[in-house]
């Protein structure tokens, strides 16, 4: 579905201002949005999570390891699709907090495609660069919004979320290195154009949600805190926007209604998108590329 044909219909939880913020500059942000009854039970599933990956001496398709991890003392970059690793995540991605949330920016036909936990440890080395995400999972049109809730908020120095403001109307880049690895990672040649004036880094306490547009250009620095950074990103379309290419992080539940009705027809929007690399037989992490530095900026 379109921005204006998702304007046509009232929002539940954004005001008019949020929502046009969102269309407008491709993000939007709510302090203290998720209540701390919802973030107790998130953080409890997270610890077991976090138990679980005692047992692993190497990254794997769910666990990526962070530098220094062992059983003593668990050290995680992420956890894929946590909404099939326990169940707290997808009761509360299929929550009205959530769906009703996702509803305000990409109608009241609402599909779920995939989500990870960014734990980003404490004193980590991993970043995320400057990148788009929709060249990973290309869709008929732009709708998908990625929602990143901070579970215990996130401060300067733990690596926040950055986002250039206004670049989901730019181009897409390339994902693709000169040696045509899939680094998901914007070449800095082709930065120029990123100063700082556009560049807005989100903070905030626990709770803090962050909507993003697919096409908005973001990264991040490394966590340099003592204490780590989770950051729960699950990913909601118009239910007439459908991926066309296997998703890097399957799960079970991509392309589950999470609100309202299954689409007829599908919408289409014939901007172009770069081809990811064929993931059926599995998803090659960007952190094996050695050239990607990891930081952003
Ligand atoms: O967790 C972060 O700081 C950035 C996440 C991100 O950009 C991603 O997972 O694609």
């Amino acid at each position: 579905m379109k921005p204006q044909d998702v304007m046509s219909h009232p929002a539940t939880v954004l005001t008019d201002a949020q929502r046009r913020a969102f269309f407008e500059n491709g993000f939007v942000a709510l302090p203290g949005y998720v209540p701390e009854h919802w973030l107790a039970r998130l953080r409890a599933a997270m610890a077991e999570l976090l138990e679980r990956s005692r047992s692993k001496t190497a990254t794997d398709s769910i666990y990526v390891l962070e530098e220094g991890h062992s059983a003593e003392t668990p050290r995680l970059h992420r956890v894929a699709s946590p909404q099939d690793q326990h169940p707290t995540f997808w009761q509360f991605m299929t929550d009205p907090i959530m769906t009703d949330l996702a509803a305000d920016v990409v109608g009241p036909d609402v599909m779920f495609h995939h989500a990870k936990l960014n734990v980003k440890s404490g004193k980590g080395s991993r970043g995320f660069s400057w990148h788009q995400d929709i060249p990973a999972w290309p869709h008929t049109d732009f709708s998908p919004v990625t929602i990143g809730i901070y579970l215990d908020g996130c401060t300067d120095d733990q690596g926040p979320l950055t986002v250039a403001e206004g670049s989901h109307e730019g181009p897409l880049f390339s994902m693709y290195d000169d040696a045509g690895n899939y680094v998901v990672k914007i070449p800095d040649r082709e930065l120029g154009w990123l100063t700082e004036d556009r560049i807005r880094r989100i903070t905030g306490g626990p709770g803090t949600t962050l909507l993003l547009n697919c096409r908005a250009v973001h990264g991040s620095a490394p966590n340099k805190a003592e204490s780590a950074r989770p950051l729960l990103l699950p990913v909601y379309s118009s239910a007439d926007s459908f991926p066309y290419t296997p998703s890097p992080i399957p799960s079970p539940h991509q392309g589950d209604i999470v609100r309202g009705r299954p689409a007829r027809f599908a919408s289409f929007d014939t901007r172009p998108v770069e081809m990811p690399p064929d993931w059926r037989g599995g998803y090659k992490p960007v952190w094996v590329h050695k050239n990607n530095d990891t930081k952003p900026y």
